[in-house]
């Protein structure tokens, strides 16, 4: 496995020759530093923003961010045109993208009230109404990812959340990625957090002088970032709450022996250069050893062209090939792996996705990189990761409204449905809630 002999290859598994507990043990993600002991690290920082507001969130950011020059945490719209000077490729390829995650999160709008009739004269409905204050999070790090505010923006924008903050942590000479800067002005944010980290997400939070505070905070980032958003929805007094929990970046591809090899090994290595921590899993599906060699091949010569190669390098150190029998095998893996992404590069790619249960996105035939969904088809790449695809969304124009229902009764209505009240208010010994209704329809 890993990189003997300067080879970088994935650890082979044919699964018929396993046992269940190695297979089992094959699927776990590497573990991760305890959360408790990165709580514990996170918890003063949050505290410091807490009680002291902008001056702490401006020491950290001197601190971790080295950017010394600072004097003002935040950065308000309108933003000046000086700090968002880009290439007219760049304009162009962000105003596709925007145009298209725009569309695709506009058709998810509910307009309509949900509305029933569930006894005559009792009517239920149900309808939406945007999250009024959101902070999303831009991770900054070992690469500058605008595609985040993109996707973390567009929906808030689309959702019509009155008040969209971002936040990302500045560069060593305190400025902020153009890019980001623009994004930010077309989706309509009121300002821009110049920090990173627990303290951003503390600011956020809790507000100081210049943030304000938000109701909801969304998006990817580090350990900090996620161990700060983990103390802040958990502090009854701090009301807010979190998209999910975040963890290194994944990507399954499922290749049967119609797959392009090449394609394959791209895609793979797509999400090997996020991060030495990232996991990349291939399931071959009845693949020779002629066919996986020539994967291995691709997947060798194509990473030691990649500028990152070296976070390749750790990221594949721990990632795996399975090698199964059928599809059926390979979409039951997939499913208990529940990966982030999932590529399928296999004939009738289109018709294996009935067999999908978890899975945070899919990717649907040899034409579609990941990396299409990462930038600019119009899916979302805020996704969840570490196995939470069994349970979690990915970002969506849900996670920015709430779901508000009503009842509607006619004097009818509650005739109809006052005597099963008062019963169940009879059961539990609830005397005031049976009166409210024989009171109204002056029965005893
Ligand atoms: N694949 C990443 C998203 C991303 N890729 C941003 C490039 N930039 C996690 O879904
Ligand atoms: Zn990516």
């Amino acid at each position: 496995a890993g990189t003997k002999d300067g080879r970088i290859a994935m650890k082979r598994y044919i699964t018929d020759k396993e046992t269940p507990d190695a297979i089992q043990a094959a699927l776990q993600r590497p573990s991760q530093r305890s959360s408790e002991q990165i709580i514990g690290i996170c918890r003063p920082i949050v505290d410091a923003v807490k009680s002291r507001g902008d001056a702490a969130v401006l020491e950290y950011t001197h601190k971790f961010e080295k950017a010394t020059s600072l004097t003002s945490p935040v950065l308000r719209a309108p933003f000046p045109e000086s700090l968002m000077q880009l290439a007219p490729e760049t304009v162009k390829a962000i105003d596709v993208s925007f145009e298209n995650i725009r569309k695709f999160h506009a058709a998810q709008r509910e307009d309509k009230p949900l509305v029933v009739e569930t006894m005559p004269g009792v009517v239920c409905s149900r309808f939406v109404r945007p999250i009024e204050r959101v902070g999303l999070y831009v991770p900054g790090g070992t690469a500058v990812l605008p595609s985040s505010a993109l996707m973390l923006g567009v929906p808030a924008m689309v959702a019509g959340c009155k008040k969209i903050v971002l936040a990302s942590p500045p560069r060593a000479d305190g400025s902020i990625t153009p890019e980001i800067v623009y994004i930010a002005h077309k989706v309509g944010a009121e300002a821009i957090v110049l920090a990173g980290g627990a303290q951003a997400v503390a600011a956020l939070a809790y507000g100081t002088e210049s943030i304000a505070k938000v109701d909801k905070i969304l998006g990817p980032g580090n350990q900090f970032v996620t161990a700060a958003k983990m103390i802040v929805s958990n502090d009854t007094n701090a009301g807010v709450s979190i998209d999910m929990p975040a963890g290194p970046s994944e990507v399954l591809v499922v290749a049967d022996a119609l797959a392009n090899p090449a394609f394959v090994a791209s895609d793979l290595l797509s999400q090997a250069e996020h991060g030495v921590d990232s996991q990349v899993i291939l399931i071959a599906v009845a693949l020779n050893e002629a066919q996986l060699s020539a994967i291995e091949d691709e997947l060798h010569t194509q990473a030691n062209a990649l500028p990152r190669v070296d976070i390749v390098r750790g990221a594949i150190e721990h990632s795996i090939t399975f090698v199964v029998n059928n599809i059926e095998d390979a979409m039951r893996l997939s499913n208990r792996y529940a990966p982030e992404h999932l590529i399928l590069q296999v004939d009738n790619a289109e018709g294996v996705v009935a067999l999908v249960e978890n899975a945070g996105s899919v990717f649907i035939g040899q034409w579609t990189p990941e990396s299409v969904g990462d930038y600019s088809a119009g899916v979302n790449h805020s996704l969840p990761t570490f196995g939470y695809a069994k349970q979690y969304s990915g970002v969506n124009l849900g996670s920015y409204v709430k779901h508000i229902t009503s009842a509607h009764l006619t004097r009818e209505g509650l005739a109809n449905v006052g005597p099963s009240v008062m019963e169940l208010a009879r059961v539990e010994e609830l005397e005031a809630h049976r009166r409210a209704v024989s009171l109204r329809l002056g029965v005893a």
